[in-house]
């Protein structure tokens, strides 16, 4: 099978080893690190950290998706994203991923240079799947089972893998059709997102399911799951959120989403090298 890759606007990213989305908050309320890279000059050093640390896509994100969130106004997450993503592309020569469901923001997103679109509603809402055929750009395809703000209150699912690959099976035609080339996509079976930590284990069991399907990213950092598995909600969580990625790679995710970029890049530095010899 020939290798995956994906072309990110004027960048081809190949998707023969784990690539690394290091996450930048653009919200006041974000549940890790809320409010700190709101301003320009923060989120810029952060960037440059995260791209020295071995980032291969920086993702923006300005709608809170944290279990019981509320909307964001479009105007909002627009004066959020776009002057960072703007000022990131003028710096930086990286892949910018913008993390929305509007279709405005991913127009806006794309005229401005971003180079893939996540989005958490699986080009869901209104004109989404229009504005992300005439981008052009890969998307990111999530799973959710209901919205934020009442996700978490009862996650409810005969067979979480068989409905989630369905989920995905139906949103790979609905894109097709709207004349998104099949091959820009990446599935996400969005951990956490109306989930419970038995839904999340069986679904990171069984990512090589999924990947059979399409290439597969995957988003557990400092999720509230790591901590139920440590049974300590006090503890740092990046050295779980480290190893469950890793895992994620090893079961067949494709690309991690995290905050933590330098430890995530030597889990998987030390990963290759013990695996290739
Ligand atoms: C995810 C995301 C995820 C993708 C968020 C957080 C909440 N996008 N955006 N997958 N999570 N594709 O980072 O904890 O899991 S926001």
């Amino acid at each position: 099978m020939e290798t995956p890759s994906l072309r990110c606007g004027g960048r081809t990213l190949t998707l023969e080893i784990p690539r690394i989305m290091g996450i930048l908050n653009v919200t006041p309320d974000s549940f890790s690190d809320g409010g700190r890279f709101v301003g320009k000059d923060k989120a810029l050093a952060h960037v440059d950290h995260m791209l020295q640390a071995g980032a291969d896509i920086i993702d923006i994100g300005g709608e809170s998706t944290r279990p019981g969130a509320a909307a964001v106004p479009l105007q909002e997450e627009l004066d959020r994203v776009i002057p960072v993503l703007e000022a990131i592309k003028e710096r930086f020569d990286t892949i910018v991923s913008v993390d929305t469901s509007k279709a405005t923001v991913m127009r806006e997103a794309a005229a401005s240079g971003a180079g893939m679109l996540n989005d958490v509603r699986a080009l869901c809402e209104e004109g989404a799947l229009a504005e992300a055929a005439e981008s052009g750009l890969p998307v990111c395809i999530m799973h959710m089972q209901g919205q934020p703000r009442t996700m978490q209150l009862e996650p409810v699912y005969d067979e979480v893998v068989a409905e989630v690959i369905d989920f995905f099976k139906g949103r790979l035609q609905a894109a097709e059709s709207s004349g998104i080339d099949v091959n820009q996509i990446c599935i996400d079976p969005g951990f956490g997102f109306g989930k419970t930590l038995c839904h999340n284990v069986e679904l990171a069991q069984n990512l090589g399911k999924m990947a059979a399907i399409a290439p597969v990213l995957t988003g557990l950092s400092r999720k509230r799951m790591i901590a139920e598995m440590l049974g300590d909600h006090s503890l740092d969580r990046t050295m779980g959120s480290v190893v469950a990625a890793l895992q994620c790679v090893q079961n067949g995710a494709s690309i991690v989403r995290v905050h933590d970029v330098h430890a995530m890049a030597q889990a998987l530095t030390i990963w290759q090298a013990m695996r290739t010899g």
